[in-house]
């Protein structure tokens, strides 16, 4: 393929397949496009996701709950293959009508309460456990601008930067270059936080570190993208340490090894 300056047409037309990692499962519409039942176990909460930066994140909150011995955080995990299309089924929709992994069904409620966006479920469990989330209103406060920052901002590093880095069917200067300057400017504001406090809000470990380390840390310690050296992230030396501090917990191994084995 090669790069050609494009005129928009008067009107937009899905043109697909249109190429690159995601081309069979991207579409210009909302909704369920089959019927299908979705598996369900006999845990208060059923998990449907994948092991995803935004999928790993409600993992590693779960085994940290169980192991502060929370009974009501017994779940079970489904992958929801998005390569193949999973996340267009009747049953996934109904919980998430984004067709986006990950999504929580709380049966410990009555009616069973369904729970989609990660930074929500993450919100939902602390909330209903009453642990990772400061009780403090300013505590609170500040835990929620980082969990909300979380969100709003991966998307550039996600969809941006390692979309046009390792997945676009070609490598484009304009966008790479766009989308680094974004991802390393957040990347240095993490590092500046984390110059003096051990955790995203201080002392404490919260969901705000649990929403941002599958993406920020992860991404220093060189398993998103294979972008490490492109990214030069050893100068992000306060970011790494908390990444580094993170990896080590043991519910945080647990939800990387859980992710990747779902049934
Ligand atoms: N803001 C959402 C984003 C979720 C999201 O983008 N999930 C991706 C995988 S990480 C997905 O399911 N993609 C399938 C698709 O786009 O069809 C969240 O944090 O829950």
């Amino acid at each position: 393929m090669t790069t050609q300056a494009y005129t928009p047409p008067k009107v937009w037309k899905w043109d697909s397949p249109n190429g690159g990692q995601f081309a069979s499962t991207n579409r210009p519409t909302a909704g369920a496009t089959f019927e299908q039942t979705l598996p369900k176990g006999n845990a208060p909460l059923q998990l449907y996701s994948l092991g995803t930066p935004n999928g790993i994140k409600v993992v590693m909150l779960l085994e940290e709950l169980l192991a502060k011995g929370i009974t009501g955080a017994e779940y079970d995990l489904y992958k929801i293959n998005i390569s193949q299309g999973d996340q267009f089924g009747s049953d996934f929709v109904a919980i998430n009508p984004n067709s986006k992994i990950p999504a929580l069904k709380d049966y410990s409620v009555e009616p069973a309460q369904p729970v989609f966006e990660s930074g929500a479920i993450l919100l939902y469990l602390a909330d209903k456990f009453n642990v990772f989330i400061p009780t403090t209103l300013a505590g609170r406060t500040t835990c929620l601008s980082w969990l909300f920052w979380q969100m709003g901002s991966a998307p550039y590093v996600g969809g941006g930067f390692g979309h046009f880095y390792a997945y676009a069917p070609e490598k484009l200067e304009y966008p790479i270059n766009r989308f680094t300057m974004e991802t390393k400017r957040q990347l240095d504001l993490l590092d500046k936080h984390l110059a003096d406090k051990s955790f995203i809000c201080g002392d404490e470990y919260s969901i705000a570190d649990i929403a941002i380390w599958p993406w920020y840390g992860r991404l220093v310690l060189g398993a998103l993208y294979e972008a490490a050296e492109f990214l030069n992230v050893q100068q992000y030396t306060h970011l790494l340490r908390w990444a580094k501090q993170i990896e080590a917990r043991p519910a945080v191994q647990k939800a990387l090894h859980k992710e990747y084995q779902a049934i």
